[in-house]
C-alpha cells in the first residue's frame, strides 16, 4: 500500500466520521401501570399510565437512531404501543397495532420494539388498544421528539420548547377501567399536558426568547389553540417541514395531529394562550378551566388580582428543562399518579 492510498483511505474514513455518529444506539425502559391522576381540582381520574405517570415520558432521540424500547405491562387489561409519525421501513411488526402487527401485550407481559427514527419532528406514541378508551380517556400517551440530522436556520433560533399535549376525560367512568370513550360519551374536562386550569402552569419566558410551541392532539376532539399577543409562525405540521410556513394566531390541533410553532417573544407582559372553543374553557362546564397556560415575561410584576400570583412554578410542565438535556428517556416527577388497588397486583 502506497502512502497516497493510505491517505486517501485516512481521508475517506474522516469523511465518513459524521454519518457513523449519526446513527447512535438508544435503548429504554417503559412500565404501564395502573394510577390517578389529578386533572383538575377535586377531579380525579384513573389512567393507564406509561412509567406511572400522564404524559408519558419524554422520549428524544435523533433522526436515524436505532431506538429499543422494552415495554411491560403492569396493569389487567392488554395494551400497545404505536410510534404515531415513525413510517417503521423493513420493521412493519414494531407498528403497535393489536391483531395487525402484534398481538397485544397481555397483562404482566413485556414487549420489545424497535424501529429506526427514519424522520424528524414531532412524533408521539400512544397505545392502540381500544384507543377511544385508553387514549382518549386513559392517559396512554407521551412525546416522541426526533430531532432532524441538519436543523433549518429557524429551529436553530429556538431558545425553548414547550410541548403541550390536548386531550379529553370524560368524568362518568373516571374510575371505571374498561368503560367510556364511545362515540355515545360526551368528554367533561379538557387538558394540556393531563390537567386542566388552574392545575396547569405559566410558560415564563424573556424578552428576545424564540419559543417553539409543539401542540399535539392526544384526545379525541379538535383544540383550537389561540395565543395573545404574537404572531405564531406555523412552521411544521405533523413533524413535516412546511415549504412555504404561515402565520396564525389560532391553530386548530384535531385528534393525532401535530403543529410546531415559532413565537418571538417580543412583547412584554402576561398573555393567556387558551382553546378557543368555548366548553374546552370549562371543568365540566365551571369556568375557568381546561387547556390553559399563560405567558409571563420575566420582570411583570403579580398583582394581587393575578389568578396565578401565589402559583409554585414548574420550569418542566411542558418538558422545557427535559428537551435541553440532550438525548434519552425523561420522566417527570410532576406527572406521575398514585398507584391505585389493582387486580393484579392483589394476586
Ligand atoms: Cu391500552
Amino acid at each position: 500500500m502506497t502512502i497516497k492510498t493510505m491517505v486517501r483511505m485516512m481521508i475517506f474514513f474522516i469523511a465518513c466520521l459524521p454519518a457513523l455518529s449519526w446513527a447512535e444506539k438508544r435503548e429504554f425502559s417503559m412500565t404501564i401501570d395502573e394510577v390517578s391522576i389529578e386533572v383538575a381540582p377535586g377531579f380525579i381520574n384513573k389512567v393507564f399510565a406509561f412509567n406511572g405517570q400522564v404524559p408519558g415520558p419524554l422520549i428524544h432521540v435523533r433522526e436515524g437512531d436505532d431506538v429499543t424500547v422494552h415495554v411491560t405491562n403492569n396493569t389487567t387489561l392488554p395494551h400497545t404501543i404505536h410510534w404515531h409519525g415513525i413510517n417503521q421501513i423493513g420493521s412493519w411488526q414494531n407498528d403497535g397495532v393489536p391483531d395487525v402487527t402484534q398481538e397485544a401485550i397481555k397483562p404482566g407481559e413485556s414487549f420489545t420494539y424497535q424501529f429506526n427514527a427514519d424522520r424528524p419532528g414531532t412524533l408521539w406514541y400512544h397505545c392502540h388498544v381500544n384507543v377511544w378508551e385508553h387514549v382518549a380517556t386513559r392517559g396512554m400517551w407521551g412525546p416522541l421528539i426526533v430531532d432532524p440530522k441538519k436543523p433549518s436556520a429557524l429551529e436553530k433560533k429556538v431558545t425553548k420548547d414547550v410541548i403541550m399535549m390536548m386531550s379529553t376525560w370524560e368524568s362518568p367512568y373516571a374510575n371505571s377501567y374498561g368503560k367510556g370513550g364511545s362515540p355515545q360519551d360526551v368528554p367533561d374536562f379538557f387538558s394540556v399536558n393531563g390537567r386542566s386550569f388552574p392545575n396547569t402552569q405559566p410558560v415564563r419566558v424573556k424578552k428576545g426568547d424564540v419559543v417553539r410551541f409543539r401542540m399535539i392532539g392526544a384526545g379525541d376532539e379538535v383544540h383550537e389553540m389561540h395565543l395573545h399577543g404574537h404572531d405564531q409562525l406555523v412552521a411544521f405540521k405533523d413533524g413535516y417541514p412546511l415549504p412555504m410556513p404561515y402565520f396564525d394566531d389560532t391553530s386548530p390541533v384535531g385528534p393525532g395531529e401535530r403543529y410546531d410553532t415559532i413565537v418571538n417573544m417580543n412583547n412584554p407582559g402576561r398573555f393567556i394562550f387558551h382553546d378557543h372553543v368555548d366548553k374546552h374553557m370549562t371543568n365540566n362546564g365551571a369556568t375557568l378551566g381546561g387547556p390553559v397556560t399563560i405567558i409571563e415575561y420575566d420582570g411583570i410584576p403579580m398583582e394581587s388580582w393575578y389568578a396565578w400570583k401565589a402559583k409554585v412554578y414548574d420550569p418542566n410542565f411542558f418538558y422545557s428543562e427535559s428537551m435541553k438535556q440532550g438525548y434519552g428517556i425523561f420522566n417527570n416527577p410532576a406527572f406521575m399518579g398514585r398507584p391505585v388497588e389493582n387486580a393484579r397486583r392483589r394476586k
